[in-house]
C-alpha cells in the first residue's frame, strides 16, 4: 500500500462519517434542454454556469520535491508543457455544479463555496454534461503536471499560507467561498487549501528524467488530488503533495477545478 494512502483514508474516513447536508437553492438554475447536433444522444438538462478562466502559457518547470527522497514527490524532474491551456480561476462552486447537474452534494452548503463530496467519476459526468451544454470548449480536469505548473505560477517560493489558503489552522473546520484569499501570480485562487482538486491522471511514480506533457498511465488504481484542503496542515497544503483517492472516493474536502482548451 502506498504510504500516502493512509493519509487519504483518514481524510475520506472523516468525511464519510459526516452526514450529507442539503443546500438551499438560492439560485434557481434556468434549466434548459439540449439535444446534440447529431440528434442521437439523449437531451442534457442544465445550463452553462458563469465561470472565469485564465490563460496558462506553455513552458517548463521543475516538478516534485526531493525533501524526502523516498516519497512519491521525488525525484524532481523537468516537465515541459507544450500546449497552452486555460484554467478556472477558482474551484468549481456549488452554484456552478448545480447549474450543470441539477443537484448539490456538498456537505458545507453555500452557492459560492466549492462543491465537495464529488468523486473523479462524478467529475467526469459533470464535465461530460458541460461539454454537451457548451460545445467547443473542451472542458476537462487538468493533468497533475498542469496543476502543479499552474500552482507554482513561475515561482519557486511558497506563498504565505494564511494569506493564500484556507487550511486547518485558519479554516474553522469548514470550506469558505472561493476567491477570498490572495491569488497566486497567475491569478488563480485557492490552489492551495479550501478543497483538494482532482486531476485527470491515474497516479504513477515520477520518472527520473525530463518529460513532455505527462498525462499519467492509461490505467491505474488511484487518481490524484492536489493542494490540500480546509482539513489539512502544511505538509499536504503544498504545491508538490500528491493525494491518492480512488476514482469513486468522495469526501467533504475533495472538489475540482476545470481546465479547457486555450484561446476562447
Ligand atoms: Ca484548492
Amino acid at each position: 500500500m502506498r504510504p500516502d494512502r493512509a493519509f487519504v483514508a483518514l481524510c475520506f474516513g472523516c468525511a464519510a462519517a459526516l452526514a450529507l447536508a442539503s443546500c438551499a437553492d438560492r439560485r434557481a438554475s434556468a434549466a434548459r434542454s439540449e439535444t446534440s447536433s447529431a440528434g442521437s444522444q439523449p437531451a442534457v438538462s442544465g445550463s452553462v454556469p458563469e465561470m472565469s478562466f485564465v490563460h496558462i502559457p506553455d513552458g517548463s518547470f521543475e516538478m516534485g520535491s526531493d525533501a524526502n527522497p523516498s516519497s512519491d514527490q521525488s525525484p524532481i524532474h523537468t516537465v515541459t508543457i507544450t500546449r497552452p491551456f486555460e484554467l478556472q480561476t477558482t474551484e468549481v462552486t456549488q452554484a456552478q455544479w448545480r447549474a450543470v447537474m441539477g443537484s448539490d452534494p456538498a456537505h458545507f452548503p453555500g452557492d459560492d463555496r466549492p462543491v465537495e463530496q464529488v468523486s473523479w467519476t462524478d467529475a467526469q459526468e459533470f464535465i461530460r454534461r458541460l461539454n454537451r451544454l457548451d460545445p467547443g470548449k473542451a472542458y476537462r480536469l487538468p493533468t497533475e503536471a498542469e496543476w502543479e505548473y499552474a500552482c507554482r505560477a513561475g515561482t519557486t517560493e511558497r506563498d504565505d499560507l494564511d494569506e493564500g489558503a484556507w487550511v486547518h489552522r485558519n479554516s474553522e473546520s469548514q470550506t469558505h467561498p472561493v476567491g477570498l484569499k490572495r491569488p497566486n501570480a497567475w491569478g488563480l485562487y485557492d490552489m492551495i487549501g479550501n478543497v483538494w482538486e482532482l486531476c485527470a491522471d491515474w497516479k504513477d511514480s515520477y520518472p527520473a528524467g525530463p518529460v513532455t506533457d505527462p498525462a499519467g498511465p492509461p490505467h491505474g488504481y488511484y487518481k490524484v488530488c492536489r493542494g490540500g484542503s480546509w482539513f489539512d496542515v502544511g505538509a499536504a497544503a503544498n504545491p508538490t503533495f500528491r493525494a491518492s483517492p480512488g476514482p469513486d472516493d468522495r469526501g467533504n474536502s475533495q472538489g475540482l477545478r476545470l481546465a479547457r482548451a486555450a484561446a476562447h
